[in-house]
């Protein structure tokens, strides 16, 4: 049986330490499903449908990576779609705190899903969509934090709002 790995997040916007983990999981997957979270709660800065057209045209090189979105609670996506793996991303120590718990509630709510985490790339280390935001705000650069057509995206953003 292929292993399936789902990699939940919200990915606005996705930045190059997602994409270091969605390659690494490739690596590691027989398919690798991105799935951008559809929560009606939060303001976004891109819709779910531009999310799912950025992470498209920057895994379109990878084969076995799908990306879909979902709306409720990843472990009923993740049984719909007869995967077993939640692939998660660790940064820092605090990270992990949020992590853990979040793992152990997916358990309690399905036993047979396992999360798997990776290690961030060192040089990502400090790197999440709210930094990328934070700079690209105030006119910084961010083209070594996410891939250049999403930085685009990005500054044609903040310049319509000024
Ligand atoms: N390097 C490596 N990994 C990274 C980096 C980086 N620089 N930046 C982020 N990541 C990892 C994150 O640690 C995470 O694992 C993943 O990438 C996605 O990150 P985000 O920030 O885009 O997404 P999150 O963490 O906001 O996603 C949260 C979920 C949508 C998965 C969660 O809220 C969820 O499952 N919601 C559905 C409701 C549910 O099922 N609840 C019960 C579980 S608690």
């Amino acid at each position: 049986n292929p292993t399936i790995a789902i990699y939940p997040g919200s990915f606005d916007p996705i930045t190059l330490g997602h994409l270091d983990i969605i390659r690494r999981g490739n690596q590691l997957f027989d398919r690798v499903i991105v799935a951008v979270l559809s929560n009606p709660s939060k303001q976004p800065l891109f819709t779910v449908a531009k999310r799912i057209e950025q992470i498209e045209s920057c895994t379109a090189d990878l084969s076995s990576v799908e990306v879909d979105s979902f709306v409720g609670l990843t472990v009923e996506y993740a049984k719909l779609r007869e995967a077993k793996v939640l692939l998660r991303g660790l940064r820092v120590l605090s990270d992990f705190e949020k992590e853990l718990q979040m793992a152990h509630t997916n358990e309690t709510l399905w036993a047979e899903i396992e999360t798997v985490f990776l290690a961030t790339a060192k040089e990502y280390s400090f790197l999440s969509s709210s930094v990328v935001k934070e700079i690209a705000q105030f006119g910084g650069a961010i083209e070594h934090l996410v891939p250049e057509n999403i930085a685009q995206d990005i500054y044609t953003h903040y310049n319509n709002k000024q």
